[in-house]
C-alpha cells in the first residue's frame, strides 16, 4: 500500500496529493480507520462519479413504472439517462401504465435559459397529461434550472390546481451540481418521496401474513424479478420495493408492512428511519447478492417474525435453491479459485459483490464506493462523529414525525434485542465495507482513474469491477472488466438464481486469456514520435 500511496501521490500537485492520501486506505478490519468521504471531487481529476440529478431521477424514481418523470432541462441530461441503467419492469396486466420505455423532458432551448423556463414546463405537463393521463408526475431539475431560478415546485402546485388536485404532480431541486455527487439526489428523492407519496394509501393488499419492504433493491439487469419470486415462494408478501418493479401505489402503501430490508444502505437509509419514526416498521440490514448471503438474509425475516411455519419454509427453500447453486459452483471453481478482483462501484456493491467473489474464491484485494459515506464504509456507529458540512446543510433535512393515528408497534427493542441474541438481525445498523474486507485490503474512496491506471500496474488483478467509464480503459490494459452497475447485458445477479449466472459470467471471463493477447496500436507498431520546438 505505501508504494501505491506514495507513487500517486508524489504525482499529484501537493495540496492535492495531501487531500488524496485520506482517501487511500489500508484496511484493518479490527480498528477501523477513518477514511475521508462525501466531499467535493478535485477539479481535474477524472472521477468515476456522476451527479445528483443522476442521483435522484435516474436512481431512485427511474424504476417506478406509472409515473412521468420529465426532466426540466437541456436534452442531454434525459437522453443520457434513458434506460441506461438497465433497471427492468414488468405491468401485472396489459392495461397498467407503463412509461419506463419513454424519455420526457422540456428540451429546453437557448431563449428558455434567458426568458425562464416554467411556461415551457407548463405545456410539458399539460402535453403528458393529455397523451398519458398519469396518475402521478415528477419534475426534476437540471443545473441551468437552479441557475436562472425556475420554480418547479411552484409550477407543479399550480399545475395540480389545473387539474382539480386528480394528478400528483411534484417537483425535485435535484439539479446536477446541488451536491458533491449522485448522493445528494438519493437524499432529495426520498425526502419527496416522504412527503408525496408514502402513506397516502392506507389499503391492505395481499393476504399474506408476512409484510415486508425491500429498500434498495433497483431491478437492473431483473434482480427484483428473482427476489419476488423468492418471497412468493416463501408465502411472504413484498408491499414495496423502493423502487425495482415498483409503482406509486406500493410507495403510497409502504406503511402497511411490517419489516423493512435494506438492501442498499446509502441510496435509501432515509426512507427506512422515517418509516420506522413515523409509522414504528423496523428496518434491518440485508443483503442478497450471494447465495449464502440470500439465505442470511431469509433467514434473519423469519426470525424476526418468530412463526415456526415460516421457518420451516424458509429452510425448504433454500434446501432446494441451494442444490443447483453448490452444483454450479463446484463447476467453475476450478477456473475461479485463488483469483483476485478490485470492485469500484457507487455506494454498496462494491461491498455486496464480495460476497459473490468470495463464494467463487476470489478475494477482493481493493474496493471503494463512488459516493459512499464513512458510515458505508466505517459503519453506522461513527454517524454520530460525522461533520456536516456545507455541501450536506445545502441539501433539504426534513422533520419526520410519529404519525399519531397509523403508529403502530410492530416489535418491542426489548423482543429485537432477545432475538438478535440468536441471530445477528443488524436491526438499524449497519457495518460496513471496512469490517468485511482483509486487513491490509487496499480502501480507496473517489478512484481517481489515474490512481486506476497505478491499482492495475502494481497489482495485476484478474479482473476489474467499475463501470463505463473505466471499462475500456482497463481492457486495454489487458484486464476484464466486469460491469456491476448494469450488468453489461448479463443479469440478474441476485438470489439463488441470480448466484448461478454470476459464477458462470465471471468464471468465462477470468479464463479466457483474450485480454492479454490484445495489443494497443501503439504496441503493435512503432510509434512516430514528435516534439514541439519553441
Ligand atoms: Fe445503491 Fe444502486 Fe449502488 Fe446506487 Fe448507482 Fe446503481 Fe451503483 Mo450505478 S442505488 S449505491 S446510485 S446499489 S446506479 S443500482 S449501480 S452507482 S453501487
Ligand atoms: C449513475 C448511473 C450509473 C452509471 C454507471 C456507470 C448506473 O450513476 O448515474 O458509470 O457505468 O448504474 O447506471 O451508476
Amino acid at each position: 500500500l505505501e508504494k501505491f500511496r506514495d507513487e500517486v501521490v508524489e504525482k499529484y500537485p501537493k495540496k492535492v496529493g495531501r487531500k488524496r492520501a485520506k482517501a487511500i486506505i489500508n484496511n484493518d478490519p479490527d480498528t477501523i480507520p477513518q477514511i475521508q468521504a462525501n466531499i467535493r471531487t478535485i477539479p481535474g481529476i477524472i472521477t468515476q462519479r456522476g451527479c445528483t440529478y443522476a442521483g435522484c431521477k435516474g436512481v431512485v424514481l427511474g424504476p417506478t413504472r406509472d409515473i412521468i418523470n420529465i426532466t426540466h432541462g437541456p436534452i442531454g441530461c434525459g437522453y443520457y439517462s434513458w434506460l441506461t441503467r438497465r433497471n427492468q419492469t414488468k405491468p401485472e396486466t396489459e392495461a397498467e401504465a407503463n412509461f419506463i420505455s419513454y424519455c420526457f423532458s422540456t428540451d429546453m432551448q437557448d431563449s428558455n435559459i434567458v426568458f425562464g423556463g416554467e411556461d415551457k414546463l407548463k405545456q410539458a405537463i399539460r402535453e403528458a397529461v393529455e397523451l398519458f393521463n398519469p396518475k402521478a408526475i415528477g419534475v426534476f431539475s437540471t443545473c441551468p434550472v437552479g441557475l436562472i431560478g425556475d420554480d418547479v415546485h411552484n409550477v407543479a402546485k399550480q399545475m395540480m390546481a389545473e387539474y382539480d388536485n386528480k394528478i400528483n404532480i411534484f417537483g425535485f431541486s435535484c439539479e446536477g451540481y446541488r451536491g458533491v455527487s449522485q448522493s445528494a439526489g438519493h437524499h432529495i428523492a426520498n425526502n419527496q418521496l416522504y412527503k408525496h407519496l408514502i402513506g397516502n394509501d392506507d389499503t391492505v393488499n395481499g393476504a399474506a401474513k408476512y409484510r415486508i419492504n425491500l429498500l434498495g433493491e433497483y431491478n437492473i439487469g431483473g434482480d427484483s424479478f428473482v427476489l419476488e419470486e423468492i418471497f412468493k415462494k416463501c408465502g411472504i408478501e413484498l408491499v414495496a420495493t423502493f423502487s425495482g418493479n415498483s409503482t406509486i401505489s406500493h410507495f403510497e402503501q409502504a406503511h402497511t408492512a411490517d419489516l423493512s430490508m435494506v438492501m442498499c444502505h446509502r441510496s435509501i437509509n432515509y426512507v427506512a428511519e422515517m418509516l420506522e419514526t413515523s409509522f414504528g416498521i423496523p428496518w434491518i440490514k440485508v443483503n442478497f447478492i450471494g447465495a449464502d448471503a440470500t439465505a442470511k438474509a431469509l433467514r434473519k425475516v423469519a426470525a424476526y417474525f418468530e412463526d415456526e411455519e415460516l421457518k420451516a419454509k424458509v429452510e425448504e427453500v433454500i434446501a432446494e435453491e441451494m442444490a443447483a447453486v453448490d452444483m454450479a459452483r463446484e463447476a467453475v471453481l476450478p477456473k475461479t479459485n485463488g483469483k483476485t478482483s478490485m470492485l469500484f462501484v457507487g455506494g454498496s456493491r462494491a461491498h455486496h459483490y464480495q460476497e459473490l467473489f468470495s463464494e467463487l474464491g476470489i478475494k477482493t484485494i481493493a474496493a471503494g464506493y463512488e459516493f459512499g459515506h464513512r458510515d458505508d464504509y466505517e459503519g453506522r456507529r461513527v454517524l454520530p462523529s460525522i461533520q456536516v458540512d456545507a455541501d450536506t446543510r445545502n441539501i433539504e433535512e426534513i422533520t419526520v414525525t410519529k404519525d399519531e393515528k397509523r403508529f403502530k408497534e410492530r416489535i418491542t427493542k426489548e423482543k429485537i434485542e432477545e432475538l438478535e441474541k440468536a441471530i445477528d438481525l443488524e436491526y438499524n445498523e449497519y457495518g460496513g465495507l471496512m469490517a468485511d474486507m482483509e486487513k491490509g485490503a487496499l480502501i480507496i474512496d473517489d478512484l481517481s482513474h489515474y490512481e486506476m491506471d497505478k491499482l492495475i500496474e502494481l497489482y495485476h488483478p484478474d479482473i476489474f469491477c467499475a463501470g463505463i467509464k473505466e471499462k475500456y480503459v482497463v481492457q486495454k490494459m489487458g484486464v476484464p472488466l466486469k460491469q456491476l452497475h448494469n450488468y453489461d447485458s448479463g443479469g440478474p445477479y441476485a438470489g439463488f438464481k441470480g448466484a448461478i449466472n454470476f459464477y458462470n459470467d465471471i468464471a468465462m471471463m477470468v479464463s479466457t486469456s483474450i485480454w492479454k493477447e490484445l495489443k494497443a496500436p501503439w504496441e503493435r507498431e512503432e510509434v512516430i514520435e514528435a516534439a514541439y520546438v519553441y
